[in-house]
């Protein structure tokens, strides 16, 4: 083969594209019952198509017994690798096969050569290279081998340079400490910084019970660098603890790019002697009485109020009357404590442990409790309160609700922004405060893009939880798609068409195209979407895509499998095949989920699978089934779910893929291409088919009781 072909998925690409590359080119698929064969004529005009090849069914090849295959392929997933300078990097290509194959490192293709000094590991399937500098940067390939086969795997190893931002704290420096009283404190701040750094030690400080005051800025004050304490400018060491030292410390690093800030909390016990001045107490007989006498009116105070709460319990039940006032509530207060994972283990998820303390002297449960929770204050998302008008309610589940409002002075700009307010119920529980926290945190961590919602602030003080962020006016995609599906014949007849103007081929590619973008970012920043569907993406007033819930915390060992969405749909319709029989999420999971995606854009916000039952899509899956191309839809954008769905998630494209493809397929896309707006509405259905060559009624309404799929 010329070393300027490359096959890649189901493509063959040729690279440097020459005159004589015009021609025919053929291309087989065939599994065991049998091949398929598709000519191509590549002539110089349209040579940009070459990169999809047509196939007219998918199949699944059969390999040779004994074959080398990847053991691990969620492993492989992760092709784009970012390391930053000065650390090491593992790659990782377990397989298996008979014969046992050899493995093999290439980096662009030749022998790995690094230079003298610079460790380079091989330990069973994993190469690691320490110390990795930009002349690390590049392609690595495996290669297993053996004697019945050859496979590889290529990750894009780019290596971040020192950069000149504003420091990064590192995970853990500092963090939060509890000591006795008497005893020594000490935080520990560290960072990396390219630039000069600079750093100072806060102490944040109530003032009438408030950390903030009426502006909403913290109260706080700077700990002198002169303080005896610090000698060590990275250190803050408190002697001799007492209990006003409690409370929230923060360390401030900047350089002339910007500043970073963690705060932590020092929480004071008192000495478990403190109880007696002296450590031998003589006990006498008297004391014991008094003692016993006054443990056993205790006991008997306990038993009286336990009885007196059973009997009000009851009447309450009774009378139906919910007898729980203000008055008899006990507002617990909790601390709400951060853990963010070690830079080296966030591989797993980025999103921080989010654990939460019942702060001293407060009973552990009641059940006629209201909780206060006491958010670790963030001074740079941290929005007055009093600044936001809430409106109405956009949408609620059972303990959280997200509200439209105003923000004032959240931009230069006069009178207020538009936002959306996520915040919780009255009887949420700590777990869901908990989650919240968790997603306003993983917003923090991912930073800006457009095609994400993105976190514009949160009021942690004061009052309930709010995380502020982008208001998108249109409503999710799955509802604006349905909301632009062409009018009847009949309605435009008597001249009532109230639908928003129609949607064109170039408009659904974008859609599809910035999704990917938004997704490409997300891999980028190590997050794993798991719920990637239309209904999961919000649309501007500009039709810009926002992929929305990215941080959500999800419990993946308890799914339930039959749970409908508020729109009566099943959740696991865009589930890969790893994800639903296996529990595994990656990114590639994603991808799948990303290819059910564009079925639902080109079909106008369609159900997927409409009328298969749970127990059908898992047969339909593991049979190798996949959903028909929709009518209206291009072969190429056809092809690009198909891959999406390959079941080997090594197999799919990655998103920066995606983001290549439809580029290239937006930039020939027509502006006039109009969605077909002859055909009758709603159509007649076509009959039951398991072959790919029809097409699925975009339009039609009455999808969820189609029964195309029932096969
Ligand atoms: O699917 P929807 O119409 O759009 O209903 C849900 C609901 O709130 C609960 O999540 C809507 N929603 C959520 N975030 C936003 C936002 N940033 N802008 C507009 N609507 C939103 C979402």
């Amino acid at each position: 083969m010329s070393p300027r072909l490359e096959m890649k998925r189901q493509s063959l690409i040729i690279l440097d594209f020459q005159p004589e590359d015009v021609g025919i080119y053929a291309c087989k698929a065939y599994n065991k019952f049998g091949e398929i064969w598709k000519n191509f004529t590549l002539s110089l005009a349209e040579f940009s198509l070459l990169r999809k090849v047509v196939t007219e069914t998918v199949l699944t090849p059969k390999e040779p017994l004994g074959t080398p295959f990847f053991t691990k392929p969620e492993l492989l997933s992760k092709a784009f690798i970012v390391v930053p300078a000065g650390k090491s990097v593992t790659l990782a290509c377990p397989a298996d096969g008979f014969p046992k194959p050899n493995i093999m490192w290439l980096k662009d293709s030749s022998p790995i050569v690094r230079f003298i000094g610079k460790q380079t590991i091989y330990k069973g399937w994993n190469m690691t290279m320490n110390l990795v500098g930009p002349d690390d940067k590049g392609n690595y390939t495996c290669v297993v081998e053996n004697s019945k086969g050859k496979i590889s795997w290529t990750f894009e190893v780019e290596v971040q340079e020192r950069l000149t931002r504003r420091p990064i704290i590192r995970d853990g420096y500092p963090s939060n400490q509890t000591v006795y009283v008497g005893e020594q404190a000490k935080f520990q701040c560290r960072f990396y910084s390219d630039l000069h750094p600079h750093i100072r030690w806060l102490r944040y400080y109530m003032v009438n019970g408030s950390y903030t005051d009426a502006n909403g800025s913290l109260y706080v004050h700077v700990i002198e660098s002169n303080n005896q304490n610090i000698t060590d400018p990275h250190l803050l060491v408190i002697d001799n603890v007492t209990k006003e030292d409690e409370g929230w410390y923060g360390c401030l690093a900047w350089n002339s790019i910007g500043f970073s800030n963690r705060s932590v909390w020092l929480s004071v016990l008192p000495l478990p002697e403190s109880v007696g001045e002296s450590n031998v107490v003589e006990v006498s007989t008297f004391s014991w009485m008094v003692l016993v006498v006054v443990f056993s009116s205790m006991l008997v105070l306990i038993l009286l109020s336990v009885i007196l709460c059973r009997y009000q319990l009851t009447k309450q039940q009774k009378n139906k009357v919910n007898l729980i006032t203000t008055q008899n509530q006990i507002i617990i207060k909790k601390k709400v404590i951060l853990e963010k994972h070690e830079t080296d283990k966030s591989e797993q998820s980025i999103a921080p442990l989010v654990k939460i303390d019942v702060m001293q002297g407060y009973p552990s449960s009641n059940r006629t409790s209201v909780s206060e929770y006491e958010i670790p204050p963030d001074p740079l998302w941290e929005f007055p309160r009093e600044r936001i008008v809430l409106g109405n309610v956009l949408g609620e589940g059972a303990f959280g609700q997200v509200r439209k409002g105003d923000a004032y002075g959240l931009t230069n700009k006069e009178g207020p922004s538009v936002v959306a307010v996520k915040m919780l119920k009255d009887a949420h529980t700590d777990q869901e405060l908990a989650n919240l926290v968790s997603e306003m945190e993983v917003m923090k961590m991912i930073g800006k893009h457009v095609n994400i919602i993105n976190l514009l602030g949160c009021c942690t003080h004061d009052g309930p939880l709010y995380v502020v962020v982008e208001y998108a006016p249109n409503g999710n995609l799955r509802d604006f798609l349905r909301a632009h599906r062409p009018s009847s014949g009949y309605e435009r007849a008597i001249g009532i068409d109230l639908k928003p103007k129609t949607l064109i081929q170039k408009d659904l590619i974008s859609f599809a195209y910035q999704v990917a973008r938004g997704m490409e970012y997300l891999t980028s920043r190590k997050c794993i979407h798991r719920d990637l569907a239309a209904r999961n993406v919000l649309v501007t007033e500009d039709k810009v895509m926002k992929i929305a819930d990215f941080g959500l915390a999800r419990d993946v060992h308890n799914i339930d499998y039959y749970k409908k969405t508020t729109d009566g749909r099943l959740p696991v319709k865009w589930m890969a095949p790893e994800a639903l029989f296996d529990r595994i999420y990656t990114s590639q999971s994603d991808v799948w989920s990303y290819g059910v995606l564009v079925w639902e854009i080109m079909t106008l916000g369609g159900t997927p699978y409409p009328s298969v039952p749970v127990e059908k899509l898992f047969q339909l899956l593991r049979e190798g089934h996949r959903m028909d191309k929709p009518r209206n839809c291009s072969l190429e954008v056809y092809m690009i779910m198909r891959e999406c769905w390959h079941n080997y998630p090594h197999q799919r494209p990655i998103f920066s893929e995606l983001v290549e493809d439809l580029d290239r397929i937006l930039t020939i896309s027509s502006e006039q291409e109009y969605l077909d707006l002859d055909l009758p509405f709603p159509l007649v259905k076509t009959p039951p088919s398991s072959c790919s060559s029809s097409d699925t009624d975009i339009f039609d309404s009455q999808e969820e009781a189609g029964d195309r799929f029932e096969i």
